[in-house]
């Protein structure tokens, strides 16, 4: 039997899930997760980011993740499961938050003690604190700066597969050299959080992989490596503090000896770890054509795989690697989870409440329309927040639940339809994907049937998968992502959610209504 770790270092906490591989025989053995603001209190977080002052400056203590990294691998070893047994791991991790460690940080990650907690061991390996997340918004001007050296935005999509977006790293990392230019010329390396997370894992600094590297706006996706002018464009001496890129199935070292003496973890192999989103597109089996995927988080994204990179003409969008070497194309939300909960607790609902007034409210909800901009939002871009309504009572909570639902599922098929993917179904994932109600509206909206599956967390059992892969691929013989991911990608019981035909007509003209609201408020805005 072989046992396949895979983590997932989300905004709001830390999940692992576990598989098994026996001769035939597929198991899901165990999914946990902790949520960080409860976990670990001491870090002052709240939904796993630092209070903000700005609400565009969005950032979180990178100590914190590795901390819950350590307390999760504790878990992991008084489980019950058999360490013996594990061949590899490998992780995701959100996109774009870039993690800043100064030069004597490699000796430290290659030196830690057994005896002592992680987290202890690494007080001062940071030249800045704390980690840029991809809810940060604070960085426009550097997004201009980098658009104007890369010879305008259409040129920046072409060659990274997105214009420069706030969140992007390249972006975060040149408003940090010239905010503090001192604390960046005292930095070694710039990870990701993926890359942080493996680094810890190997005690050494771990590489990226061209799938969360894509998120970067430093990255050429033909070639899948650095492009030395934007690099150069975006910092002084960026190229020698970033990792290298690898293919996304590399195995790019094995535990450190901390995590065997602590935990009696064997000697395993560990592949680089990708972002979630592109984590995510294995664990829900998007491998072929026809599917797209819709995670319902902190973010709310919809994705698909893609043979050749399409980018979006509006710019809205990105390309990214895809963990099966082709590409990906995804459409990210900024108020997805955050702002539902805002809605549920404006009225004084539980989540039960919640399903209740959509059960009881029309679809199309009288025309009624919101734009749930509790946050600075990414896609369409809004840098100054502000919930709007059109034809809503505030008051009147069950007609606000359904508009807000029905917001987010109308923007997240109208803002996917670039991809041009024809889509027959809809895989989704993320906490929200348990609500059959709001499933219900995605379906109805679409017009395609909806899979809930069984494991609510694709990114982490994306990147088990991706373990796996990477050490049957070390085989002489080929290994087909399909035979990978069809034993472990099922869909839960009852089964699909369909749409009702005879709400076709209700949503096409909603839709049209909502991007004619939404156009009417981005002039204005
Ligand atoms: C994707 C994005 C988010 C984060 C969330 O571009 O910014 O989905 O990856 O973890």
């Amino acid at each position: 039997m072989a046992i396949y770790l895979g983590f997932d270092s989300s905004t709001q906490g830390l999940t692992v899930t576990a598989i098994a591989v026996d001769r035939g025989r597929h198991d899901l053995l165990f999914e946990q997760s902790l949520n960080f603001d409860e976990a670990l209190p001491q870090y002052g977080t709240r939904h796993g980011v630092l209070p903000p002052a700005d609400p565009r400056v969005v950032h979180a203590p990178p100590l914190m993740w590795a901390e819950a990294l350590d307390l999760m691998m504790a878990r992991v070893a008084r489980s019950g499961l058999r360490l013996q047994d594990i061949a590899a791991i490998s992780g995701a991790a959100q996109q774009h938050g870039s993690v800043y460690l100064s030069p004597g940080a490699e000796s430290r990650l290659a030196s830690l003690e057994p005896t002592e907690p992680l987290a202890l061991q690494l007080r001062d390996i940071w030249s800045r604190p704390t980690a840029p997340v991809w809810l940060d918004s604070s960085t426009s001007a550097s997004c201009a700066a980098i658009t104007a050296a890369a010879g305008g935005a259409a040129t920046l999509a072409r060659r990274t597969g997105s214009r420069a977006f706030e969140r992007f790293t390249g972006p975060q990392v040149h408003a940090f050299a010239r905010a503090q230019p001192q604390a960046y010329a005292e930095t070694g390396r710039v990870h990701l959080v993926s890359s942080f997370m493996a680094s810890l894992l190997i005690g050494g600094h771990a590489p990226l992989e061209p799938g969360d590297a894509s998120g970067m706006n430093l990255m050429e996706l033909g070639s899948r490596a650095w492009a030395p002018d934007l690099v150069a464009a975006t910092a002084a001496d960026l190229e020698a503090k970033l990792p290298p890129i690898v293919p996304s199935g590399t195995i790019v070292g094995t535990l450190a000896r901390y995590w065997r003496e602590r935990y009696g973890f064997p000697a395993v192999r560990v592949v680089a770890w990708t972002g979630d989103n592109p984590s995510s597109l294995i664990g829900l089996g998007l491998v072929g054509k026809g599917r797209l995927g819709v995670s319902l988080g902190t973010s709310d994204t919809v994705f698909g795989a893609m043979a050749m990179p399409r980018v979006d003409p509006s710019g809205t969008a990105h390309v990214f690697g895809a963990p099966t070497g082709e590409f990906m194309g995804l459409t990210c939300f900024a108020n997805g989870s955050l702002a539902r909960e805002r809605i549920k607790d404006a009225y004084a609902l539980d989540w039960s409440g919640f399903s209740n007034a959509l059960r009881g409210t029309p679809p199309g909800n009288n025309g009624a329309l919101m734009l749930p901009w509790f946050e600075p939002e990414i896609t369409p871009a809004v840098a100054t927040p502000g919930v709007q309504r059109s034809g809503l009572d505030p008051d009147d909570a069950p007609a606000n639940v359904r508009a807000i639902v029905e917001a987010q599922m109308m923007s997240i098929w109208r803002h996917s339809r670039w991809m041009s993917v024809p889509t027959s179904v809809l895989h989704v994932t993320g906490g929200a994907a348990v609500n059959r109600d709001i499933l219900q509206v995605l379906a109805d909206v679409a017009g395609v049937p909806v899979l809930p599956l069984e494991s609510s967390n694709a990114a982490s059992l994306g990147a088990a998968l991706r373990a796996w892969h990477a050490v049957e691929s070390q085989s002489s013989r080929e290994v087909s992502w399909v035979d990978i991911v069809s034993p472990f990608v099922r869909v839960a019981s009852p089964g699909p959610v369909q749409p009702r035909s005879e709400l076709r007509a209700t949503y096409d003209e909603l839709m049209r209504a909502q991007a004619a609201f939404e156009a009417a408020n981005l002039s204005r805005a």
